[in-house]
């Protein structure tokens, strides 16, 4: 997939009202409290004004997790990805005409979208679960017919994004939210290219357990957000601060209440690059068509808490519909010991993360795991 950088476009009759509207979510955002640097408690587990914040708010951005060598690193393998994408939708070479990255995966991996489109809003894909369609601003002429929006599985592609998906530091915060006995749910980089990104319509992630009387605001589980060049009000993700306190929503009222998809509560997730967010699954969450000269690319990976997907149907949307039994969770947290594994030949240094559910079982990276990784996201845990 060949991306040109392009002048800025604009969101045409809307604009106006769109600049007032990123201007004013910016703000917002600016008030809330729930940001900056990563602390822990002296036990180790995620600081409690981070965990109160981020129960608070539904979302919460850890400023400069990742120093610069790495997200160096992160964006050296994000542009082979995307130079080692299909040429174009359908075709099983890149621009380059060698073999597309994902030519031959059997699970799901790339998505496509009109530039500036709005793929999901409005359609029953994902279980329906972006009712609303967005504005979908008029791209350039020489825009490209469809660019990639997201890419699922990504750790097969990349031994930097496996090494952020070990981070000792993240994966500390995940077993505060979730409890040590944690597991993987799936992963997904989402590309917004300057004036080409799609939009990804307001919707709540979750499609199991929303009539469930157990339901609280933790039960599907969150998904981490690691920026490669940063988030601007235009290119960000968009929350509703709360709203994974509200059990399932109606998108549809809230839209038409406020007249526009510019709900009036939400706020962007401003990120500086090296900056990573979480973003709770249950919270209304959405970002507009990337009219802007700038890119965002969230290399994003979600976790649950195990009493959620253990015993439990899966909703179908990432993977086959499935019982998740114990063995399941087991080998799709693999990944997690291959990471982990990953990071500390990278930096023997630091002090590795012990994935409870491991038991003290160690997992080797090298290219017999590589092999066996692929397609690994067939068995994506979700929910
Ligand atoms: O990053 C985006 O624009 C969308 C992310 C999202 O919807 C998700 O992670 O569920």
């Amino acid at each position: 997939m060949q991306v040109k950088k392009s002048a800025t476009i604009n969101y045409g009759a809307d604009d106006v009202a769109m600049q007032r509207y990123l201007a004013a979510g910016e703000l917002r955002a600016a008030g809330l409290n729930n940001r900056g640097p990563i602390r822990f408690n002296a036990d180790g587990s995620l600081h409690d004004d981070i965990v109160s914040a981020y129960w608070r708010c539904g979302f919460y951005v850890f400023e400069g997790v990742l120093e610069p060598g790495e997200v160096a690193d992160i964006e050296s393998d994000f542009t082979h990805i995307l130079e080692r994408l299909p040429s174009e939708k359908g075709s099983a070479v890149d621009s380059r005409g060698r073999p597309a990255l994902t030519a031959d995966n059997k699970a799901p991996t790339i998505f496509w979208s009109k530039p500036l489109g709005d793929p999901l809003g409005g359609t029953d894909m994902a279980n329906g679960r972006h009712p609303v369609k967005m504005t979908e601003p008029t791209p350039k002429a020489d825009a490209p017919e469809e660019v990639v929006f997201v890419m699922l599985g990504h750790l097969q592609f990349s031994d930097a994004f496996l090494r952020l998906y070990g981070n000792p530091l993240l994966l500390r915060a995940v077993a505060t939210l979730n409890g040590e006995d944690f597991t993987p749910f799936n992963e997904a980089l989402f590309i917004k290219p300057p004036g080409l990104g799609a939009s990804v319509a307001w919707h709540q992630d979750g499609v199991t357990h929303w009539d469930s009387p157990e339901l609280d605001e933790g039960t599907h589980g969150f998904n981490v957000m690691a920026q490669i060049y940063g988030c601007t009000a235009a290119t960000a993700l968009w929350v509703v601060p709360g709203s994974h306190k509200l059990g399932k929503v109606d998108i549809g009222k809230m839209v038409s209440e406020a007249g526009s998809e510019r709900l009036p509560t939400a706020v962007p997730l401003i990120c500086a690059p090296g900056d990573v967010a979480i973003t709770n699954r249950q919270a209304v969450h959405g970002s507009f068509a990337n009219t802007s000269s700038d890119w965002r690319v969230t290399v994003g990976f979600g976790f649950h808490r195990r009493s959620s997907v253990l015993g439990v149907s899966a909703g179908g949307i990432h993977n086959a519909v499935a019982v998740y039994d114990e063995e399941r969770i087991h080998t799709r947290s693999k990944m997690l010991g291959y990471a982990i594994d990953a990071r500390q030949q990278k930096f023997p240094d630091e002090k590795r993360f012990e994935y409870w559910p491991h038991n003290g079982e160690r997992f080797a990276w090298n290219d017999e795991a590589r092999a066996a990784i692929k397609d690994y996201n067939l068995l994506d845990l979700s929910i």
